[in-house]
């Protein structure tokens, strides 16, 4: 019964009017209940005849996804990465937002000079994803930072990096308020980033 649990959807951290302006209620209601919900819904669906992998965390099935039953792998980096990225993702936002701080700040300015650099790559690698997918932050297994893109819902960490900032660009994340205006949305996000929790995973 709980290992099916693992993979309901969590509430919100915050109300759905939060994070206006800079993301809209509607919107979050969309993403967070509808397209959210849909992947921890499909992602149960694919494991329910794998009793062993129900009860791996999200994580573990995604850290070798070549080491998936061939017949579910395909949706289980789809609806599991949804699954796991949206967590991420909602999590990232905050309607207080903050500044990185500590061993991270010290970080970002090691490897980008200073957290302006930072925001306008990871904003450019996701403005520029071709089609749908996320712009990442992410730290690689050295302990540096570094910025892309990758299409759908595939995660960086079944690349082998830790996942610490995703910036969703699929279109239900910002169209109903923004468009075609991606790189606005993208602009309004860093008033709503949660660098405390950006921060805790780096030290993680
Ligand atoms: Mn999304």
């Amino acid at each position: 019964m709980d290992e099916i649990n693992k993979f309901e959807l969590p509430s919100l951290p915050y109300d759905y009017d939060a994070l206006e302006p800079f993301i809209d209620e509607e919107t979050l209601h969309y993403h967070h209940d509808k397209h959210h919900k849909t992947y921890a819904e499909k992602l149960s669906v694919a494991l329910e005849n794998y009793h062993e992998l129900q009860q791996k965390k999200i994580e573990e099935l995604l850290k070798n996804p070549e080491d998936l039953p061939l017949e579910i792998r395909k949706p289980v980096i789809n609806n599991g990465g949804g699954y796991y990225n949206h967590n991420l993702y909602f999590e990232s936002l905050s309607p207080t937002g903050g500044e990185p701080k500590g061993e991270l700040l010290n970080q970002i300015n090691a490897d980008f000079g200073n957290l302006d650099t930072l925001k306008k790559d990871l904003a450019e690698a996701a403005a520029n994803q071709f089609g749908s997918g996320y712009g990442w932050l992410v730290k690689d297994s050295s302990g540096h930072l570094k910025i892309y893109s990758l299409a759908n819902q595939d995660s960086p960490i079944s690349v082998g990096d830790t996942p610490l900032l995703p910036l969703d660009v699929w279109e239900h994340a910002y169209y109903l308020k923004y468009k075609n205006a991606r790189a606005e949305y993208l602009s309004n996000i860093w008033n709503i980033i949660d660098w405390q929790r950006v921060y805790e995973r780096f030290m993680a």
